[in-house]
């Protein structure tokens, strides 16, 4: 069976991660805190907000746990999800308290920390700062994830939640000193209807709302009936506390990809992190012991049509070794095996579109082909998906094609970068979407790599392979 932990990819050595937290650049370092159960890789105890820090935002380094549960207190029953700020030179974590598992209590809490490092963390002792979500408003699927920022003189907080029989909303509070906070108003909820392009859900979790250029940008995870579902981000205007979306998009079209957090470093670069559950059942989770792995870092900015624009951080070059380049050919109807074999691998390939109906790469595949990853343009749908329903022979991995939209414009080329690591494929596409999947091969020799063109030509302008190491 080979190794399915990633290598390049952040997560501890052992038990159950999920949502990046108050990821915050603090006195010239990165730090990354997610949620984290140390007793099991099931998620199933109480969550703590694990805690790593990092120079270059691709080495990182274990610290220990930062906040956990406090017995008789608001988050007796868990540390969820939030956000870290800087509160006049002191870094102060905004989170999710949970009381109670049956009948479940979520509310926002405090902590502050008074060493550059961000190791030891003090609670507010008169937590919760926010004891019950507004009034009057029948709410559903919970009110949690407090995302917290400057404006003027004051703090704001945006919280996430749901309206019954109407769809997400995403609350607004406003504060002078972070623990007495006024309501002000919900700054978007998302009438849905069944004619949606895109399915915004039920409730919303973890927003995240930031400007960039002249729009501002709201990132939630979109939630449905106990379901995770996947990340989207509205671009839009943002004026007297109400938010008007004029574009939508999934912020990532995989399977596996959700919770997203950003991050201002001191650069001004917007950096997001996501949370990859695992694709494999409980029963596989349990015998590695360890579930759950951080994407990649990615840089995020606007583009001139609104949209978001999506790339890895360029820091992740330094990963590259061993170097392997072809430029110029065409494929027509036809394959081509590349001669370098890899389950820790970035690949950049640009094709040129031309008479094929579909091209794209298989990865991860066996001398045989019964194991293989298919990334697949859809040049008559405009499609771009990743298929996994060949990815393992091991019953216990999920299956499915995912992906979307992905239309091309004229004479544009179709670029891809994927990063290969282990049980995590992360595909990005002309820097505009993004598709996270994971796939658990169970043959050791799964490590082929092979370019395809169906039903016509297509014109590979480059490919270029590297061996990713640590
Ligand atoms: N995960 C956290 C919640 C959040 C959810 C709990 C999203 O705060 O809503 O671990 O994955």
């Amino acid at each position: 069976m080979p190794e399915q932990k990633p290598l390049y990819h952040f997560r501890p050595p052992s038990n159950w991660i999920n949502d990046p937290n108050g990821l915050i650049h603090w006195d010239g370092r990165y730090h990354l805190f997610y949620q984290y159960d140390p007793y099991s890789p099931l998620g199933i105890t109480t969550k703590h907000w694990g805690h790593a820090v990092s120079e270059d935002l691709v080495h990182w380094e274990i610290m220990p746990i930062a906040l956990a549960p406090t017995p008789g207190g608001p988050d007796e029953d868990g540390c969820w999800s939030g956000c870290a700020i800087n509160k006049d030179g002191i870094p102060t974590i905004i989170y999710t308290g949970i009381k109670g598992r049956e009948n479940r209590q979520e509310t926002v809490c405090v902590s502050q920390s008074h060493d550059d490092s961000l190791v030891k963390w003090d609670k507010y002792h008169g937590n919760p700062v926010i004891s019950s979500p507004p009034e009057n408003i029948e709410l559903v699927g919970g009110f949690r994830d407090p995302y917290v920022w400057r404006e003027g003189d004051s703090w704001y907080l945006i919280i996430g939640s749901g309206i019954k029989n109407v769809g997400g909303t995403v609350f607004l509070y406003k504060s002078q000193d972070l623990i007495n906070w006024t309501y002000l108003s919900s700054i978007y909820t998302r009438n849905q209807k069944e004619t949606d392009p895109i399915w915004t859900g039920l409730m919303w979790e973890c927003p995240q709302f930031f400007p960039l250029n002249d729009q501002y940008v709201l990132i939630v995870s979109v939630r449905d009936n106990e379901k995770l579902y996947y990340p989207v981000y509205f671009t839009g205007t943002y004026e007297e506390y109400k938010f008007e979306p004029q574009a939508l998009r999934r912020l990532d079209s995989g399977a596996d990809y959700y919770a997203p957090a950003v991050m201002f470093d001191d650069k001004g670069r917007c950096i997001v992190f996501g949370w990859s559950w695992e694709g494999w059942n409980e029963e596989a989770i349990q015998a590695v012991g360890w579930s759950g792995v951080m994407s990649l870092p990615r840089l995020v900015s606007l583009r001139s049509d609104g949209l978001l624009n999506i790339e890895p951080v360029p820091e992740l070059n330094c990963l590259r070794k061993n170097n392997y380049c072809i430029f110029e050919f065409d494929l027509s109807s036809s394959y081509i095996d590349l001669p370098v074999y890899g389950d820790c691998m970035e690949i950049a390939v640009e094709y040129e579109l031309d008479s094929a109906n579909e091209f794209g790469l298989c990865v991860r595949r066996s001398p045989n082909g019964e194991e293989q990853t298919a990334i697949v343009y859809d040049a008559i749908s405009n499609n771009l998906f990743i298929n996994r329903d060949q990815s393992s022979l091991d019953d216990r991995a999920y299956h499915g094609v995912h992906g979307g939209p992905l239309r091309l414009n004229d004479k544009e080329s179709l670029n891809l970068r994927v990063f290969l690591d282990r049980s995590i494929i992360e595909v990005y596409a002309n820097n505009q979407m993004c598709i996270t999947e994971r796939v658990y091969p169970s043959r050791d020799d799964s490590l082929g790599i092979r370019l395809f063109s169906k039903g016509g030509k297509t014109r590979v302008k480059s490919v270029e392979l590297w061996e990713m190491k640590l």
